[in-house]
């Protein structure tokens, strides 16, 4: 039910979740692999020996580096050691079950053979359709391919930020919107198994005032591609409002604000799908070849991933490949330490969603049917984990760690004032984990 009725022709056009097929396998993904590789990539953050403190992708802004020289870098563009099927082979072992791939940047460059304008990886010494290699390698791993796209286009002649004021400038931006049109049509046509589109690029003034042109686009491709799945980025409302109508509903499929930032609690989700991306050194997607300051480790990866699931979310991890198509040796080991945690532990991530019960200091609960996990990150000293079910919840039956099905004792620690039932989840002492663990405990419905 709507909260407010402020009418709107250009809000969202749909109240609550999604529930077909698409959107559920969408929402058991758990984790995704979002992938940012362009010509930004052989820059890898530096120009003529100058360190750019930036997110590497960002370096042509960067008054240091001349316009001109940055989009002549296609020309030297030849990702040699690229091999599809070896960077699909590592996600699926990382566990990712979608994927997000920058087909188009702000830069304007397309690693697909666009024909609506020569600024493609066609031109480049590589020639070979770089999306085309991606989309088939992920495919037949298993892995869903969803389309990153950028509507900032640096290098496209019409594209402006600003509300285009000239009668010129006017129909340079009529040019731009239909070649922006032109070029996701194009993705839709030639990469049919793609599952959705992940939008940016999409705060301009100049694009938050393409109301009804950005929606009725929403609506042929939606028509084209039934299942679609466009998140919150896409389109503003009339009022300029974006992920959020002026009513507080969310536009699109799930909400895509959650950028290198994850929800606090429950209550900031607002009962919508989201998506965290999440970078692993502090805000670099695309190649940067000498990171600095903390970059995270695989259990704050885990950490996030997990938390993310609890709240019913998607944890999806960016990966910037070099200019010759390498994955960088900290990606790939932080991806081999996921994938060696989610062989013994992805039963609490695919498929799970947030449970209702009280949050523990231990770590998250996730579930699915009749089992809760219990994700322990910090161990209590007591090796107790404690749990309270609010009267009238659920009832626990049995628990066991995940790994090894090894049981685990479920002790009754009476009630508390507000006539929950606690329990103590009795951890062994002579159990030894260098990593978070789980505990499955399985549940009747209320006593
Ligand atoms: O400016 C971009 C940035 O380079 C990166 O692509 C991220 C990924 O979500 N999106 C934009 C910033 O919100």
């Amino acid at each position: 039910t709507k909260r407010s009725s402020i009418p709107l022709q250009h809000g969202a056009h749909r109240l609550g979740k999604r529930t077909d097929a698409e959107m559920q396998k969408w929402r058991e993904h758990g984790l995704g692999q979002f992938i940012h590789w362009g010509v930004y990539a052989i820059a890898g953050g530096h120009w003529q020996g100058k360190y750019y403190p930036g997110a590497a992708e960002w370096i042509r802004s960067w008054e240091e580096m001349p316009k001109d020289a940055y989009d002549n870098l296609y020309k030297e563009f030849n990702p040699t050691d690229f091999d599809a099927k070896q960077w699909a082979k590592q996600a699926k072992y990382m566990g990712a079950k979608y994927m997000i791939i920058t087909t188009k940047h702000h830069d304007g460059f397309c690693i697909w053979p666009s024909k609506y304008t020569d600024y493609t990886i066609k031109n480049t010494p590589y020639k070979k359709d770089l999306l085309r290699e991606i989309v088939d390698a992920y495919d037949k791993e298993g892995i869903d391919v969803y389309l990153y796209f950028s509507i900032i286009d640096w290098h496209e002649k019409g594209y402006r930020s600003a509300i285009p004021e000239t009668a010129e400038e006017k129909v340079a931006y009529e040019e731009f919107k239909q070649f922006t049109r032109n070029q996701l049509i194009e993705l839709l046509t030639d990469y049919p198994t793609a599952k959705g589109l992940w939008f940016d690029g999409t705060w301009d003034k100049a694009w938050i005032e393409q109301v009804q042109f950005a929606d009725d686009l929403e609506k042929e491709m939606r028509a084209m591609r039934p299942g679609l799945i466009i998140g919150s980025r896409f389109r503003a409302d009339e009022n300029g409002k974006r992920h959020f109508d002026s009513n507080g509903d969310l536009m699109g499929d799930y909400e895509q604000g959650w950028e290198r930032d994850l929800p606090n609690s429950i209550a900031d989700v607002n009962g919508n799908d989201w998506d965290c991306v999440m970078t692993i050194p502090e805000n670099q997607w695309g190649y940067h070849s000498e990171w600095r300051g903390y970059v995270k480790t695989s259990f704050d990866l885990i950490d996030m991933l997990v938390r993310s699931v609890s709240m019913d979310g998607n944890f999806v991890l960016n990966f910037g490949p070099d200019g010759k198509g390498n994955i960088r040796p900290e990606e790939t080991k932080l991806a081999k330490e996921i994938g060696d945690w989610m062989k013994i532990n992805s039963e609490a991530i695919y498929g799970c969603s947030y449970v209702n019960l009280k949050k523990q200091g231990w770590g998250y609960f996730t579930r699915k049917d009749n089992k809760i996990y219990l994700t322990v990150f910090n161990r209590p000293i007591n090796n107790m984990l404690n749990l309270e079910i609010a009267k009238g919840g659920v009832k626990p039956v049995k628990a066991y760690f995940l790994s090894d099905k090894k049981g685990v004792d479920i002790v009754n620690a009476g009630r508390n004032k507000q006539n929950s039932s606690l329990y103590n989840l009795v951890i062994p002492a002579d159990f030894i984990s260098g990593q978070p663990f789980v505990i499955v405990l399985e549940i009747s419905q209320s006593d």
